[in-house]
């Protein structure tokens, strides 16, 4: 009797050995994590990043040309498109010289160097196959906007240039002696789509 009950724990012994023998199996096991992070889209205007660039140019006359250039670059990684907004033109009188009553101007608080000056307004980029020509005419004509709508991609450059150029010589000339104008303008920089 005791022979059989040993016997009988033997065998389910052996029986659990087995089962664990056969639930075995070689595993191997790889880890995945996916990390997401904005990209960045900024423009910077001759090296300098949130700040008004400023040229001024004085004592102009007749038949000055005056050329502005300005590096636009976008040192993010992300693809934008270029445009031009929020373009005003302000015009000040400063004061009636001598030259400027002579010649009619009876306006002290319009200036009229708007009126005679002209301004031509292009885009280049080593990345364009054209020279993009954005306007050409009178600075007090100049729009409120004006669309470029080219690509400016990731660590592309464009060359911007407003140049001032040649009064328009003719009688009212003299009404623009000590005026002023201010042009000034928002460069945007939008994100690009394929
Ligand atoms: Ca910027
Ligand atoms: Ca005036
Ligand atoms: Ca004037
Ligand atoms: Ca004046």
């Amino acid at each position: 009797m005791r022979k059989i009950l040993f016997l009988g724990v033997a065998i389910a012994l052996v029986s659990t050995m087995v089962g664990l023998g056969v639930n075995a199996q070689f595993v191997d096991t790889e880890a995945a994590l996916t990390r997401l992070e904005a990209g960045k889209l900024d423009l910077i205007v001759n090296g300098q990043n949130g700040v008004e660039v400023v040229n001024e140019f004085k004592c102009l006359k007749p038949g000055d040309t005056k050329l502005v250039s300005y590096c636009l670059h976008n040192c993010g990684c992300v693809d934008g498109y270029l445009d031009i907004e929020g373009i005003t033109v302000t015009e000040y009188e400063n004061c009636i010289a001598e030259p400027e009553a002579e010649a009619g101007d009876v306006t002290p608080n319009d200036g009229e160097l708007g009126d005679v000056l002209r301004v031509k307004i292009t885009a280049s980029s080593d990345w364009w196959p054209f020279v993009k020509q954005l306007y050409d005419g009178y600075v007090k004509d100049l729009p409120a906007s004006i669309e470029i709508n080219e690509k400016l991609g990731a660590l592309w450059d464009v060359e911007f240039i407003v140049e001032v150029y040649k009064w328009s010589e003719s009688a009212a000339d003299s009404l623009a002696m000590t005026d002023s104008v201010e042009i000034a303008m928002k460069i945007v920089l939008e994100q690009f789509n394929d």
